[in-house]
């Protein structure tokens, strides 16, 4: 199991920290995301694909970058 880092840009408050952690966490194997805002930067555990998580992260309006 191997863990991708990606920094979010676009996140100003616990809103969007949610928004983004519920949208990966829904991409197919995710396991756990965890997402900061200070800086803003999401760590998935599980075997995700990387462009399904930026797509995720995309959709909800913010913009993700493998870190
Ligand atoms: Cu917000």
């Amino acid at each position: 199991m191997s863990d991708i880092t990606l920094a979010i840009t676009g996140m100003t408050c616990a809103h969007c920290v949610r928004a983004v952690t519920q949208a990966l966490a829904q991409v197919p194997g995710v396991i756990k995301a965890e997402v900061s805002l200070e800086p803003g930067l999401a760590v998935i555990h599980g075997e995700a694909d990387v462009g399904d998580l930026i797509n995720a992260v995309a959709r909800e309006g913010y913009l993700a970058v493998p870190s």
